[in-house]
């Protein structure tokens, strides 16, 4: 049994629970993976019996549980800071801080009408609206950072701000979204990590 547990719910489906998911597997911090089957009669329940917040992801360390997939990865880049989950320099590490803050708290109407589903490849539709405006801001952001940063990550290394963006991915994939060449290129980024083959090997069961 490792010191961590990492309660998930569905990978096909959990968006959330893949991004501290991705940071440990990515960081090669071994934890106890403890899945929660999501949208059943029971799935509130379960996740109440480890976390008071009700939701997936939970993280759970020496007793204590944390909550929120954000406050999680923050919390394995302070007890590893040999790792360099965020970039190094402080106004980079503002930055990254940035998009992942407008990631966690914004983008409704993609979470709504693309919702994450990895494994599925729904009919190409044409994007309006504040669907049209979150796409074409993602676009901008990644476009942006590998600009500035020179990829092939969003901060050039591997950092928490990938973390928050991989289940855009697979929406991307998933919804068949027209890239162009930076999206394109860091959409096959996350998609050749190992990690995320993994993750999409789980969320197949
Ligand atoms: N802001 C939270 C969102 C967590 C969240 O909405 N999790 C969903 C699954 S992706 C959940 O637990 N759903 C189960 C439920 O609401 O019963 C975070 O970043 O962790």
């Amino acid at each position: 049994m490792s010191e961590f547990s990492l309660l998930i719910g569905t990978k096909n489906l959990s968006s959330w629970s893949l991004r501290p998911w991705l940071l440990m597997k990515y960081a090669g911090i071994e934890f106890d993976e403890i899945l929660i089957h999501l949208d059943q009669e029971d799935t509130s329940k379960n996740i109440l019996a480890h976390s008071p917040a009700g939701k997936v992801p939970a993280l759970k360390h020496k007793g204590r549980v944390i909550w929120d997939s954000l406050a999680i990865c923050e919390y394995i880049a302070e007890l590893y800071p040999e790792n360099i989950l965020w970039p190094a320099d402080p106004l980079t590490r503002a930055h990254a801080r940035s998009v992942c803050a407008e990631m966690h708290s914004g983008f409704m109407a993609l979470r709504n009408e693309m919702p994450m589903n990895c494994q599925g490849v729904f009919d190409y539709k044409d994007l309006t609206g504040d669907l049209a405006s979150d796409v074409d801001r993602i676009k901008e952001i990644w476009r942006d950072c590998r600009e500035k940063y020179h990829g092939p990550f969003l901060f050039g290394q591997f950092t928490i701000a990938d973390c928050m963006f991989a289940p855009v991915v697979f929406r991307f994939r998933s919804y068949q979204v027209a890239m162009d060449e930076a999206a394109q290129q860091y959409s096959d980024t996350i998609l050749s990590l190992p990690a995320i083959q993994e993750w999409l090997d789980g969320a197949k069961k």
